[in-house]
């Protein structure tokens, strides 16, 4: 069944809402669910429908964003509120799909492009203290929502299967894009490796630290709450790190067709690395601050040899607009994993500047 052909209103009302529902329209930038702004006469509220392709086990990630929420919300964290279904449920599920919905939080904002390195700053800040909130959260009561998330060397390989398929026909019209991933091949398993070898702690992190999974503060820009909590799962600081770099350290959009307007911002990498680790200080291991601008970059190679594996298996995973838009994604990534490599020394640099004050 699709978006189209399904009774949104009703869907809404099936949920606990005060007031009647008057409205429900597509909302926001995600490239995972399907989400809709409801407006009722009492006011709003967000519905999803969650994308049980990539997140098939809907009870037990309702479950963890329950588990993981109470603990935000018992240290008096601002968090994803769930409005309950009229029988009481976190979620329901119909022949329409699997559908959530939330308190919408109000007077606020989320981007996708940095305008001011405060913003940034801040958001690094909500990270770091997101990162301390969870670290007593018992991770053995948390289900693996995706298995093997942010395992580059698996995620390499799952490009490769997508090339050797090329079940488009893609691949001749982006030769260029797939050398750049072949051939990095070997530096993909340093992160994984780390934490099988245990020297790199295991975390409980959020996994999907774009800028526009922060809401902040519409009045004094304050972040007030991290929202998509759906891959919050066991994983390394520097998956959250990282990921924030690769969307928010960049000139442009995630989707920025013309590359010339697209680099790696060092200046930006500086005010992330401040608000992260002022919140972290001395709770960063001397091995996790070394790999930092590592981190940065795999999030970025792996980002990027993800988006060039769904356009060559037809765009099946992210939501797209045009045939072209997870290749005019992927070569972003390419600008701006390059960049990093060339401003690898740079980046550390900053880290050591800004550990220095933290340690
Ligand atoms: P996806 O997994 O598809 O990225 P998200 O859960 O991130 O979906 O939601 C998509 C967008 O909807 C967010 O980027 C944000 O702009 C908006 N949004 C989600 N939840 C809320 C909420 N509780 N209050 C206000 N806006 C929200
Ligand atoms: C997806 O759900 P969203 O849009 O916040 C994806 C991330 C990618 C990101 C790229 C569950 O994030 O891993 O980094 O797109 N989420 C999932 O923009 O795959
Ligand atoms: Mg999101």
């Amino acid at each position: 069944m699709t978006g189209n052909d399904i009774d949104l209103h009703a869907v809404a009302e099936r949920f606990r809402l005060d007031g009647d529902v008057t409205r429900v329209a597509p909302y926001g930038d995600g490239h995972i669910n399907a989400t809709y702004l409801v407006e009722t006469t009492d006011g709003r509220a967000i519905l999803q429908r969650m994308n049980t392709t990539v997140f098939p086990d809907t009870f037990h990630l309702m479950r963890n964003i329950e588990l993981v929420t109470a603990f935000l919300r018992a240290q008096g964290q601002e968090t994803l509120d769930i409005i309950p279904t009229r029988d009481g449920s976190t979620y329901l599920e119909d022949a329409t799909g699997a559908w959530r919905m939330y308190v919408f939080i109000e007077d606020t904002v989320s981007y996708n492009l940095v305008t001011d390195a405060a913003v940034f700053r801040a958001a690094g800040g909500a990270f770091g203290a997101f990162q301390n909130q969870l670290s007593g959260f018992d991770a053995s009561q948390l289900t693996e929502t995706i298995a093997h998330f942010h395992d580059t060397p698996k995620r390499f390989r799952d490009f490769l299967a997508a090339l050797d398929r090329d079940a488009m026909g893609r691949a001749a019209g982006c030769p260029d894009e797939i050398a750049f991933f072949r051939g990095r091949d070997g530096r993909y398993a340093t992160i994984t490796d780390g934490l099988a070898d245990g020297t790199i702690p295991l975390r409980v992190t959020h996994n999907d630290t774009k800028l526009n999974n922060i809401l902040m503060d519409a009045r004094d820009g304050h972040a007030r709450a991290i929202i998509d909590l759906d891959t919050v799962m066991p994983g390394s600081l520097l998956y959250d790190f990282g990921d924030s770099i690769r969307f928010g350290a960049s000139t442009a959009l995630e989707d920025e067709r013309d590359l010339d307007k697209v680099h790696f911002s060092l200046d930006l990498f500086r005010s992330y690395a401040e608000g992260f680790l002022g919140e972290l200080g001395g709770a960063v291991t001397a091995r996790e601050a070394e790999l930092l601008p590592t981190g940065a970059w795999m999030m970025t190679v792996e980002c990027g040899m993800r988006f060039l594996a769904d356009h060559l298996a037809g765009d099946i995973y992210f939501a797209t607009r045009y045939p072209e838009h997870n290749l005019v994604r992927a070569r972003t990534q390419i600008r701006l994993a390059s960049e990093m490599e060339e401003q690898a020394d740079a980046m550390a640099a900053v880290v050591a500047d800004v550990m220095g004050g933290k340690a």
